[in-house]
């Protein structure tokens, strides 16, 4: 992956715990190396804030702790707290898409000046959060690991998401045939929540290459610094797939799949 081959060194032995702060406490970051999460730790340091990475193992189902479930109920990853919240009290977030927005405007980083522009962002942010994130999850499920779960392909849902996020790639390629990132000229929220979901394009059964504007836009985001520093942070943290043929992969995949409601 384009983006394992340019990390920098630095990013790569980066620790859980990030930057020292100036006396603020960090936001803290419950986390766990995916998609979604990536989204997040890349816009901490983007905007160059504090923050500690506090692993969430989904895979061992930390999600359903009672400590986590009060600062994310719906039992998934990232959500923040960041003990300097509005009125400089603590404040919790979830759900990645609200946890960008939040962040974005505690710092009037990345969000755009204009309601035109912060528009613009909402609208490929929202597109993510939708769109492309859950069906390249469900890509993702049916090609690797539905088959890993039932030693059964599913050849209907395969081809129902993979050709889902054939044609989301193709819109966002439209799009940055013509603009520079995703909202217009500036890089925003959006091009951070859409990155790490075409990172794995090959495994979404994708040519990236084919699209010639995704592809262009994704190696420019993948060289910024902040985006190899997200993408690093908590990495040490994830030591098997959920597709792998192994006990720990197998026990995960338990947790994960088939989680009915919680009374
Ligand atoms: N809409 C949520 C989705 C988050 C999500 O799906 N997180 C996954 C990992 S990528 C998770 O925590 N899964 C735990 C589980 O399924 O129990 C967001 O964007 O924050």
């Amino acid at each position: 992956m384009a983006a394992k081959k340019t990390a920098s060194k630095k990013a790569a032995s980066k620790k859980t715990t990030s930057k020292k702060t100036s006396g603020k406490k960090p936001i803290e970051l419950y986390y766990w190396p995916t998609p979604n999460g990536w989204k997040i730790s890349i816009m901490l340091e983007e905007c160059g804030l504090p923050y500690k990475v506090k692993g969430v193992n989904i895979g061992t189902g930390a999600q359903f702790k009672p400590a986590f479930l009060k600062i994310s109920p719906n039992n998934r990853m990232p959500g923040i707290i960041d003990p300097s919240g509005p009125g400089g009290k603590p404040i919790s977030v979830f759900e990645s898409g609200a946890i960008l927005q939040y962040l974005a405007r505690k710092t009037g980083k990345f969000y755009g000046k204009t309601e035109r522009e912060r528009v613009a962002a909402d609208e490929w942010l929202f597109w993510q959060m939708g769109g492309l994130g859950p069906m390249a999850g469900q890509a993702n499920h049916f090609r690797l690991y539905a088959p890993a779960m039932t030693k059964k392909k599913i050849p209907y849902a395969i081809d129902r998401y993979t050709n889902e996020v054939n044609r989301l790639f193709g819109v966002m390629d439209k799009r940055l045939k013509k603009n520079k990132y995703l909202a217009g000229d500036k890089y925003t929220i959006a091009d951070m929540a859409c990155w790490g979901w075409v990172l794995p394009a090959e495994r979404l059964g994708q040519d990236l290459k084919s699209f010639k504007g995704l592809h262009r836009w994704f190696k420019e985001v993948s060289d910024r610094p902040a985006v190899q520093a997200g993408f690093h942070a908590g990495a040490e943290l994830r030591t098997t797939g959920i597709e792998q043929n192994s006990k720990d992969a197998a026990k995960a995949r338990k947790i994960l799949f088939g989680q009915k409601a919680k009374k």
